[in-house]
């Protein structure tokens, strides 16, 4: 009905609502998996009838816009907020938030010391918020998102009176800058300081909201964590542990052990990554500045932490050491993820295999501490209402007339009813049909944004995510090489008999991340050539799309035949897109990592193509890379030789990226799972030659994906966690 309204009202006013649907931007608060994950979660929370809001920045510029210059990844701002009707400033919601500053001591009536955070400055949050309305529920909950201003207003009007107008729009300037603008880093953290500044900003203004809303219940502070349950989404937010236990002991009065009881019972943490060089560190004198009292605190933390430690190990010398969230180097940094773990009462991994990994690796000895009950697994999932009916409403349409109405998106499970009819003509038929429309609409996606023609009957290879070393675009492109290769010298008659296939890639490198961006160069190298190669025609076609974002997702993901989460073993720590694909009928190429493990578990090994070393053997393949003898595989070899004949244009920009594996001990593996991939890939071409097997698998694995719902994994959270139940508001008669 109000669909209908709604159409009506735009047609008299002479627009279509596709056009205006085309207006709406993308959100650019995230970079990847870690923030699209958030949004699964905030879609479900809701839909689920959980009263829970999410707090994060309010970035005046989110992810860059990347475009594709001759070849190379250039960044371009995102105005994203010039338009977006979706947020409501709540400028009677404001947070002043200190920093800089000194500490003074002082002692109370009761003999009691008591500490003064003074001096400094003060920078002004103001919220703006996000309604996420539930699926098919009356509820809606809210994205509470901070914007920094001068605490002073526009600016300082004494400073202006007094003449001095540059330095009060300059001080206006400087609070603007917390939450201008998004770190574009995924899985990377650099210890900038206005990164810890937005983070406490953050951190301070979100705690402040959710104390204020707890206090004016009345109830007395020990019910705090009955009422509370705060999720830490990674390290990023950790100073929120830190800032809890400031309020409690400096404002509230209470005594430290009760106090630290609140806080550790609040507090979850999620591990997101294994990778080294994101787990976050602050450097001590940055901390000490910035946040003096802070500093303290965890200093205080880390004592009581350590003392009992040594208590319960006093055999242990070097545990200490290993567990203190301060590392003594030079400067001294803070370990946030030790922090986060010590200050939570839970902390979980994101597929079964990191949370098994984070176990026996970074943080042994925690478990060696705490016991294994406060390590767990919640394993990633994605909203099937974005990721199967708005993204691919056709699927949706015939899913729900197999299943009986629209269940199955508020209850996954309900997917497997359409098993029944994996053997039924006229469903695969609408099927094929479906998957067909969706690689048309994405083979014109590919004519207007990158100028190449696919054949929409090809088999579509996709991988899109955030570029990085570790997930492997370039064992992708090196492998697009060595298919470019064979092709090339086989006769013309050989040729015939070969499954053409367009291998379609998309993802940010990091604007910093040079080897990334080289990898980009190496893509849209390798298409130029091959998309001109009158030999080769439509057998094979190379596309990079330029600015992967949701947007592009929605048409990209429901159009793929396989999709590529080829992770060297154990660095993805799951991987969301990977759910995503298979849903929506696309199978998999990938690596026994993340979640394609239990993907595979889910809808049976027949049904995914996997391939590479395991995760157990990675540390010692790295080792004999190091101190034995690499022996690079003959076909990549093969492949690295085209490159510096200088086949795909300058030899010099791609040079990195071949010594990566040959001369510095081909960390990410790519040689040693060359050939297993290739192997791999010539089974994708067999299976897909028969088409009939391969719609078999594609329906046999949709019907198998009802575990990866964000709803089945934020009960998960709600249950073993945050300890909450739903608490569903009714509509109100007549609204
Ligand atoms: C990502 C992980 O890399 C990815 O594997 C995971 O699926 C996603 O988080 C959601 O859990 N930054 N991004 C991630 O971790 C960090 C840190």
């Amino acid at each position: 009905m109000l669909i209908c309204n709604c159409l009506a009202g735009l047609a008299d006013l002479g627009f279509r609502i596709e056009d205006v649907i085309e207006q709406e931007h993308d959100a650019a608060l995230g970079n990847g998996g870690l923030g699209r994950l958030a949004a699964c979660f905030l879609d479900s929370l809701a839909s689920l009838n959980y009263p829970a809001w999410g707090y994060g920045l309010r970035y005046r510029y989110g992810i860059f816009k990347q475009e594709i210059i001759d070849g190379y990844q250039v960044e371009v701002p995102d105005y994203w907020l010039d338009f977006n009707p979706w947020e409501f400033p709540r400028h009677d919601v404001t947070v002043d938030i200190q920093f800089f500053g000194h500490v003074r001591k002082s002692t109370d009536e009761n003999g009691r010391t008591v500490a003064h955070w003074e001096g400094g400055e003060i920078v002004k949050a103001v919220a703006y918020d996000v309604p996420i309305p539930g699926y098919a529920t009356p509820s809606t909950n809210n994205l509470r998102l901070w914007s920094s201003t001068a605490a002073s207003g526009e600016f300082d009007f004494q400073k202006f009176n007094n003449g001095d107008y540059e330095s009060s729009v300059a001080d206006q300037q400087r609070a603007e800058t917390i939450s201008a603008v998004l770190y574009p880093n995924d899985n990377l953290e650099r210890g900038k300081e206005l990164r810890l500044k937005q983070q406490y900003f953050w951190v301070a203004a979100s705690l402040y909201d959710i104390v204020r809303r707890f206090k004016k219940s009345k109830r007395p502070w020990k019910e705090f964590p009955e009422q509370v349950a705060i999720q830490l989404n990674d390290t990023h937010p950790t100073l929120a542990v830190v800032e809890l236990q400031r309020i409690l002991l400096d404002l509230e009065g209470l005594e430290w052990d009760e106090a630290w009881n609140i806080v550790t019972n609040t507090f979850g943490y999620t591990n997101h990554t294994v990778l080294p060089e994101a787990l976050e560190k602050w450097s001590v004198p940055l901390i000490q500045h910035l946040l003096p009292r802070h500093l303290q605190i965890i200093y205080d933390i880390n004592l009581y932490f350590l003392q009992s430690v040594e208590r319960r190990f006093p055999e242990e010398r070097d545990l200490l050491g290993r567990v203190s969230i301060i590392e003594e180097s030079q400067p001294k940094m803070v370990r946030m993820a030790h922090l986060a773990i010590v200050g939570s009462h839970k902390v979980n991994g994101v597929a079964e295999l990191h949370s098994d990994l984070i176990k026996t690796t970074i943080f042994k000895d925690f478990v060696t501490i705490f016991g294994p009950d406060k390590f767990t697994n919640v394993t990633n999932g994605i909203t099937p209402r974005r990721w199967l009916h708005q993204a691919n409403p056709r699927l949706s349409e015939l899913i729900s007339s197999k299943t009986g109405g629209k269940d199955f998106l508020t209850d996954l499970n309900e997917l497997n009813k359409i098993e029944l009819y994996v053997k039924d003509k006229a469903f695969r038929k609408e099927w094929a049909d479906i998957k067909l429309a969706n690689k048309e609409r994405l083979a014109k996606h590919i004519k207007a944004s990158a100028g190449v023609t696919v054949d929409p009957t090809a088999l579509f290879d996709v991988q899109v995510k955030r570029i990085h070393e570790y997930k492997r675009q370039q064992l992708n492109i090196f492998g697009v090489i060595h298919r470019y290769l064979t092709l090339k010298a086989m006769s013309p008659e050989e040729r015939k008999k070969q499954q053409p296939r367009v291998s379609i890639f998309g993802g940010k490198a990091a604007p910093g991340y040079w080897m990334a961006k080289q990898i980009i160069h190496l893509i849209n190298s390798v298409g130029k050539v091959v998309n001109n190669d009158e030999d080769i025609g439509d057998l094979l076609k190379v596309v990079f799309l330029e600015d992967y974002n949701v947007s592009k997702a929605e048409i990209i993901i429901p159009a793929s035949d396989i999709s590529e989460h080829i992770s060297t073993a154990g660095t993805e720590a799951s991987g969301t897109s990977n759910m995503k694909f298979v849903l929506n009928g696309g199978l998999i190429i990938g690596t026994c990592d993340g979640a394609n493990i239990e993907i595979t578990r889910e809808i049976g090994e027949n049904n995914i193509f996997l391939f590479g070393n395991l995760a157990e053997d990675v540390e010692d393949l790295r080792h004999a890379h190091t101190y034995g003898t690499h022996e690079i595989d003959p076909d990549l070899n093969r492949v690295f030789q085209e490159i510096e004949k200088g086949t795909f244009g300058s030899t010099q920009d791609f040079a990195a990226l071949i010594s990566a594996v040959r001369d510095h001990g081909d960390y990410y593996l790519v040689s040693d799972d060359f050939h297993s991939y290739i192997e791999t890939q010539a089974l994708v071409d067999d299976a897909y030659r028969n088409q009939e097997e391969w719609i078999t698998k594609c329906i046999t694995s949709v019907a198998r994906m009802g575990f990866f719902s964000s709803d089945r994994c934020i009960n998960e959270y709600a249950e073993g966690i945050w300890n909450i139940e739903p608490l569903r508001v009714e509509k109100e008669e007549g609204a």
